[in-house]
This record gives C-alpha cells, structure tokens and sequence, in this order.
C-alpha cells in the first residue's frame, strides 16, 4: 500500500496505545518510516517512552505544544538527529473539562484560549517550526485530526467544535502558504473513537450508537483504519493532494437523518 520507506517523520499526540497518533504512528512505522515521538508533560513521558521502545530507532522528545520554546528546541532536535523531515502528523487537542459539560454559551474566555492555543495554534506553530526541515527533503506531509463536530453541533463539545473550524481552515491556509515548497497539509475528520480523549465524556456511548445506526455502512470507525487513511496521506500516493478534509466516519457525514 503506502510507501514511506526511508522517511523520517514526527507524531505528536501520542498519550498511549488507545491515542489515535499511536496507531498512526504504528501504521507508519510498518510502512517504513522511522519516527520521533512527543510527551507534553514528565507525567506523560513514560507511557510515551514505552510505546516508542516498540518502534525501530525511536526519537522520544518534549514538547507541551501550547510552548514556543518547546517547539523551537523539538526543531532543533530534529534537525539534529533526522537532519531533515519528511512528514508531522498533530494529534494535539484539548480543552478544559467544564467548557466540554457547561451550556457553550458560558463558554469563558481562558477556556476559549486555551482550547485555541493547544488544538489550533499548535498545528501552525509547529508547522512553521518544521516547514524548514521538509523544505530540506524537497517538500513534505503535514497532517492533522479533526471531527464533524466543527460543522454540527454535539451535545458538549462545544469550545472544540471552535477549535476544529478553526483548525480545519488553518489546514487550507497553511496548504496555500506551503504548497509552493511542496508541502502539503490535510486533516482527517475522524469518526468518534473510544479514545482517552473520549473517555470521561458524558454521552460519548449514545454518539457511538447514532453512528452505528445512521452511518452507511453501518458501524463505527477502526483505529486501524484511520492509521491506513493517515499513511496515504502521509505517503507519495497522495502526491497532489493538499488543502483536504479526509472524512473517514464510515460516511456518516453523508447522512440526512433516519
Ligand atoms: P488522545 O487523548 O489519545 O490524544 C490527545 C493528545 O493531545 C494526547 O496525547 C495529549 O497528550 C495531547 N495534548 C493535550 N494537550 C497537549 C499539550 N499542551 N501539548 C502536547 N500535547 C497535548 O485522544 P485522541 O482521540 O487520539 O485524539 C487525537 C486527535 O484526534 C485530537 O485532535 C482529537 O480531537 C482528534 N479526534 C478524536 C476523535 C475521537 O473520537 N477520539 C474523533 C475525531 C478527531
Ligand atoms: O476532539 C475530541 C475530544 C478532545 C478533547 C477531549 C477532552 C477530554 C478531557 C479535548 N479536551 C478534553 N479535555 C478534557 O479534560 N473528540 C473528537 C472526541 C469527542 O469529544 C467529545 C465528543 C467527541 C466525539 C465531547 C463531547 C461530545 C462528543
């Protein structure tokens, strides 16, 4: 399928093995690429350094994505032991926990920062930051994870619907700004997966089962099958395309209703 043999990439947003940048990650890896990994914070580092002794010749390195000091020493690393990049896929996203259970409309203004600075800033922060290093390669793959919840509203997700329109129109400006230095930029727009960022979320269940039952083919998405949806992206095979939402929600977004 897709190739990425002898191509150096960065995942960030790796928290363990549930995370979706993990099994992309993995994907990845069996195509070939070898990897840097992130953890934000020490008490995420050993779960991420265990993972990572999974891969063949793994970089493990900090970074808390809402720093710009952190993303400016994690370029520099790259630079340094990858001597270039071929791709980064942003798994990054949060929001406080009260604006993801309050009404949206109360909705505070650090809520709305923050949920901005580490799901959206992140993406062009740190593609600035590494666009050099693909440049380096004669272009490269940038890609990022977004859900239909930017479109729609779903009870509860509220400030991050923000954050992922947000994101998602940062995908087609930084695919305009980049394209010239082949660089290409996408997101996936992920079916709901039962993920640590799904845990904890009052009527998560119900969302899974309106999927199951209103999307065409029935059911609710795999990791796998994002990680093989991420690795074409990622790969030479998607050589032209840039600027795209991918929908890979077992066409749930298709759907009128009943
Ligand atoms: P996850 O919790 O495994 O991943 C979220 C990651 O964000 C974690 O690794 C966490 O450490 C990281 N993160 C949070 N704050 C950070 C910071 N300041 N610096 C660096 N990293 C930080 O959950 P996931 O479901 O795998 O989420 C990955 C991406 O997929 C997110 O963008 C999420 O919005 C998106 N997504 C998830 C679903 C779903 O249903 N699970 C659906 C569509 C899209
Ligand atoms: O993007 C997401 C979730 C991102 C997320 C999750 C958390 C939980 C823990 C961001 N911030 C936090 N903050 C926390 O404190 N998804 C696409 C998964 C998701 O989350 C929902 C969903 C779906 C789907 C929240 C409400 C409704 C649907």
């Amino acid at each position: 399928m897709s190739d990425l043999s002898g191509k150096h990439g960065l995942i960030v947003g790796v928290a363990n093995k549930r995370s979706i940048a993990w099994a992309i990650a993995q994907a990845a890896a069996a195509a070939g690429a070898r990897l840097a990994l992130t953890y934000p914070s020490e008490r995420l580092e050993e779960n991420v350094r265990e993972l990572a002794a999974k891969l063949a010749n793994p970089l493990v390195a900090p970074c808390d994505v809402a720093s710009d000091q952190q993303i400016a020493d994690l370029a520099v690393t790259l630079d340094r032991e990858f001597g270039g990049l071929d791709f980064f896929v942003h798994g990054a996203a949060f929001a406080p926990q009260p604006e993801l259970s309050n009404p949206f409309v109360q909705t505070s203004r650090e809520g709305f920062r923050v949920a901005l600075d580490v799901s959206t800033y992140s993406l062009i922060g740190l593609t600035r930051a590494v666009a050099p290093l693909m440049e380096k390669r004669g272009g490269g793959s940038v890609l990022t994870l977004t859900f239909i919840g930017s479109h729609r509203v779903f009870p509860n997700y509220n400030v991050m619907g923000v954050a992922k329109a947000a994101l998602e129109s940062s995908v087609r400006y930084l695919a305009a700004d980049l394209g010239p230095q082949n660089i290409r930029v996408n997101a996936i727009s992920a079916g709901p997966i039962k993920t640590l960022a799904a845990s904890g979320i009052s009527g998560f269940s119900s969302i899974l089962q309106v999927y199951r039952e209103r999307a065409p083919l029935r059911r609710n998405v795999e990791l796998a099958e994002i990680a093989d949806a991420a690795t074409f992206l990622l790969s030479p095979a998607a050589r032209a395309i840039t600027g795209e939402i991918l929908m890979v929600d077992s066409g749930f977004h298709v759907s009128g209703g009943i």
